[in-house]
């Protein structure tokens, strides 16, 4: 049985973001909708990004102030289009997904293609049309997710692990290329977060999804959220660099301690 808390995270308003435009892209599931609500209940204006539109539309009548915008992150003119005229202040390009478990021997180049182009290049689309702006104003905030998968691999995650592992890479480029621009760059690697991310993973096979987190006291898409929030409302000066968050229950990608469901 699972054994964790699973008291919802208080959501008062303390306004430390108030002023401020976020861009949450995957804001229509997961951890991009809890780390949409987080900056909107510190009261930042959160643009919620995703392909989703319905999904976003409800997410978007609870978040005073929120937009939604439907945006495909592949599409790198459209996601130039529609973020270069905004003025974020904060960015969160967490929108990705895995497809399958299959050795490379046994892969689809066309599901390859989805999470590169999703996990990798979909991350810097929208840097290439956030980052300028930022620039010219001096300051911002990227928070990349990345993941455990980037840190280490396991089998079957071949792809999924690359595109995290390019993430992580990212981080540590991103940190030369902005340093002196008053950006600060951050990545959060989560382990296990229990939301549709298996059901993705598994195309809509949601028994096979559950077992993924089968007796495991898994994270929350609030746990990740929270140290999201912590990041981008420390002091201007402070930059925490990167976050890994386990489930207490997981030493590596691979070992995790179960309980008799
Ligand atoms: P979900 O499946 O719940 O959410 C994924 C989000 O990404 C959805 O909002 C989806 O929206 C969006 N998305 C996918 N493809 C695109 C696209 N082409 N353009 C725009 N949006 C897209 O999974 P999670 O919340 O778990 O995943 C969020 C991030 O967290 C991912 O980057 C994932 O790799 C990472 N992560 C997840 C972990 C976990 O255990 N769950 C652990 C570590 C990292 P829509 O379909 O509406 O476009
Ligand atoms: C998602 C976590 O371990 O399922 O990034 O790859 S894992």
């Amino acid at each position: 049985m699972e054994s964790g808390d699973r008291r919802p995270y208080p959501l008062a308003t303390m306004g430390n973001l108030a002023g401020k435009l976020a861009l949450v892209t995957g804001a229509s599931s997961g951890i991009g909708e809890a780390i949409a609500r987080v900056l909107a209940a510190e009261g930042a204006k959160v643009v919620l990004a995703a392909r989703n539109k319905a999904k976003l539309t409800k997410l978007q009548a609870e978040l005073a102030g929120s937009i939604a915008l439907e945006l495909d992150v592949r599409d790198a003119a459209a996601v130039q289009r529609a973020l270069e005229p905004l003025a974020i202040d904060i960015a969160v390009p967490n929108a990705g997904l895995a497809r399958g478990v299959d050795p490379v021997q046994k892969g689809s180049p066309e599901d390859w293609a989805e999470v590169l182009d999703t996990n990798v290049k979909g991350v810097l689309h929208v840097l290439r049309a956030v980052t300028p702006g930022m620039i010219a104003r001096k300051r911002g905030d990227v928070v990349l997710i990345g993941s455990v998968a980037g840190r280490q691999a396991y089998p079957g995650g071949n792809v999924y692990c690359a595109s995290k592992a390019a993430v992580r890479s990212l981080y540590e480029s991103l940190r030369y290329d902005l340093h002196d621009t008053g950006i600060r760059v951050s990545t959060v690697d989560p382990g296990m977060v229990r939301t549709p991310f298996s059901d993705v993973r598994f195309k809509g096979d949601t028994e096979r999804a559950a077992k993924v987190y089968a007796g495991v006291d898994h994270l929350l898409a609030e746990d990740i959220a929270d140290i999201v929030r912590f990041i981008v409302t420390r002091p201007a000066r402070v930059n925490i660099g990167e976050v890994v968050v386990w489930s207490k229950d997981q030493a590596s990608a691979m070992q995790v301690a179960r309980r008799p469901v």
